[in-house]
């Protein structure tokens, strides 16, 4: 009796814990909450145990990268992903791919080369059919382009872009990326992910026009990728609008790079203050997509304070994500689990 009490005790405190990991949580709306993963920190135990227990999918945050996956003319280097690929298939995680169609974090063969707009369709037709060929049926999505327009809903002259590119006019080169994606792998989900066009804005303007071309001509487009690097003043009226017209197309919206900044002393620590704020800006961001059944998954860019990209590029700026440096919850953390218990 005694004994059936301890075990029901045990199972009280462990299941109770699992009960409120994001991931369990996620599970049970129906939505995938991730991280941004560098499989060099696997090998650190907190950081694999924090990550297994609280996220259900994983993408690389440089790994899949033009310029890592594909460092010579004909030489792939997909080890250190597929790496990310096993840690994910050992503890029930999807993974997300991220990026084919890029304008940074380019090889130098490529960004060094002199190449005609015909030489420029084959490598990148190419690239897209060996890395989504390699992990199709391991990669459930792909952000296939990320970030081809500019501030004001033009689209940013690149490579890859009519300049002259790989000689298709304008969202031209978006859509046969997606189709040779799609060719590849035609279970994966293909999105188009970029920055600042979560809100109702020029940019966000024209990426949904363009996705509703693509869905009135039947091209491979599965969903709008939101970045989310924000700041403590998200103007969430305006991105449930955005996320409405999008999903009223047939597309899911998935929130890929989430992190909220906030001001960070010289030693990298927030405010109390700070914290509530990031705290209250994170459950905003969960609930407008708990709210919408076709906002498919939440994923941080990162998930530790320990790394993340945001001190080395926002000076003065930091602590933007849900863990602590030291792999501890912090008040965003509570504030997700919150948002992803209401009920919709
Ligand atoms: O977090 C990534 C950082 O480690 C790289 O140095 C950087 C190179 O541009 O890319 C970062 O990831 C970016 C992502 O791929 C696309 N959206 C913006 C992200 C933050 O810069």
């Amino acid at each position: 009796m005694r004994l059936v009490n301890l075990g029901l005790l045990a199972c009280a405190a462990i299941c109770s814990l699992q009960a409120q990991s994001l991931r369990s949580l996620a599970e049970q709306r129906g939505i995938r909450f991730g991280a941004a993963v560098a499989p060099s920190h696997f090998s650190e135990t907190e950081y694999a145990t924090v990550l297994a227990r609280e996220f259900n999918q994983v993408e690389p945050e440089n790994l899949m990268k033009f310029g890592l996956i594909h460092p010579g003319p004909t030489t792939y280097s997909f080890g250190p992903a597929d790496s990310i690929v096993a840690f994910a298939q050992a503890h029930a995680m999807a993974v997300r791919g991220h990026t084919l169609v890029w304008h940074n974090q380019r090889p130098k063969w490529l960004t060094g080369g002199t190449f005609t707009p015909e030489q420029l369709f084959s490598i990148l037709q190419e690239h897209i059919k060996t890395v989504v060929g390699h992990y199709a049926g391991k990669v459930y999505a792909w952000d296939v382009v990320n970030e081809a327009f500019e501030t004001d809903g033009s689209l940013r002259k690149t490579m890859w872009s009519n300049s002259p590119g790989i000689g298709l006019e304008g969202t031209g080169y978006i859509e046969q990326a997606l189709k040779w994606a799609h060719a590849a792998d035609p279970k994966a989900l293909l999105f188009y992910n970029d920055y600042n066009a979560e809100t109702v804005n020029a940019k966000s303007d024209a990426i949904f026009k363009m996705a509703q071309d693509f869905k009135s001509r039947g091209v491979p487009l599965d969903g709008i990728g939101w970045q989310m690097h924000i700041g403590t003043k998200p103007q969430i009226a305006g991105m449930e609008t955005n996320m409405k017209r999008i999903t009223d197309l047939g597309l899911q919206v998935q929130i890929t790079e989430l992190d909220v900044k906030v001001s960070v002393d010289s030693s990298g620590a927030a405010t109390p203050a700070g914290l509530e704020l990031q705290a209250k800006v994170y459950h905003d961001i969960v609930a407008l997509c708990v709210k919408n059944p076709h906002c498919t998954a939440i994923q941080t860019w990162g998930f530790t304070d320990r790394y993340s990209w945001i001190p080395h590029t926002s000076k003065g700026n930091g602590a933007a994500l849900e863990f602590d440096v030291n792999y501890q919850p912090k008040p965003a953390y509570n504030a997700i689990l919150e948002a992803l218990k209401a009920p919709r």
